[in-house]
């Protein structure tokens, strides 16, 4: 697949937002921020909704994936690429699987802008379903959240992450490697966060890092391992 390269967008034109992405003006916001998401954005990466307001704005991909460099990672819920792309720079190999085949292709596509798509195993299919066939040495998560509508509860609890639960999703993602990172939400609640790592013998080690980007706290990252990634 070709990286189509796009005619720049006339910067503020809500027709354009449409144009480009065909869908509705709730994404104008993640528009705005769009060279936050990817420095490139304007060499052909392609979005769709979910995409727009799910993608880890690449700053903070590259930072997750320096702490990966020269490890085999497996990103579970890879979306439109964001993480991926900034993996399949620095990792030994990158496999990233996603049940949307759309998010597959778009991802496909984001990633040829960079580079890398030779570097990636692209896999559509269910991660539940793919686990017991994986093995890695670092487990990425990077769940829906349940939509932009996360941050309406004053504390996010691992069962809102979808499909399953965070402690179920934990579980599986121990079977596959030694070292899990989780991208959550900022306002999990950091003592669930922390049980994670108990549902290991000898418990994990825990590092939570704040995600900023513009000096607004975006997410935080939870880093398990069972030594230093
Ligand atoms: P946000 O809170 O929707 O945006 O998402 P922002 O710009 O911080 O909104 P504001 O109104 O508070 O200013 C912040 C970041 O969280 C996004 O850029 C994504 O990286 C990440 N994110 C958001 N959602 C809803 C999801 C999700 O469902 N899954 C994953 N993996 N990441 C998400
Ligand atoms: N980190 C990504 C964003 C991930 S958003 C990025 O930077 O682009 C979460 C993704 O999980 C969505 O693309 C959704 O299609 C995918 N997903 C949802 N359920 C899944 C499942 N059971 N298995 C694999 N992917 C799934």
């Amino acid at each position: 697949m070709k990286a189509k390269k796009r005619s720049r967008l006339k910067k503020g034109k809500k027709l354009s937002i449409k144009k480009e992405n065909g869908t509705s003006a709730k994404i104008s916001k993640y528009w705005f921020q769009r060279y936050d998401l990817f420095s490139r954005y304007d060499l052909g990466i392609e979005m769709d909704e979910e995409g727009w307001y799910s993608v880890t704005p690449e700053e903070i991909a590259i930072k997750q994936a320096e702490r990966c460099r020269g490890q085999v990672v497996i990103d579970c819920f890879s979306g439109v690429g964001g993480n991926t792309i900034q993996f399949a720079k620095l990792c030994s190999s990158v496999v990233a699987i996603d049940i949307d085949p759309v998010k597959v292709e778009l991802a496909m596509n984001n990633a040829l802008v960079y580079g890398v798509a030779n570097r990636v195993d692209f896999l559509i299919g269910d991660f539940f379903h793919l686990a017991p066939s994986l093995k890695g040495d670092v487990v990425f998560l990077s769940p829906p959240w349940g939509g932009p509508m996360y941050k309406e509860v004053e504390s996010y609890k691992m069962d809102m992450l979808q499909p399953r639960d965070g402690y179920t999703l934990f579980k599986i993602a121990l079977s596959i490697a030694p070292n899990i990172i989780m991208f959550l939400p900022r306002n999990v609640d950091l003592a669930q966060v922390e049980e994670l790592a108990w549902l290991s013998s000898p418990p994990l080690t825990l590092e939570i890092e704040e995600n900023f980007v513009g000096g607004r706290m975006k997410a935080i990252t939870a880093y398990f391992s069972c030594n230093a990634v």
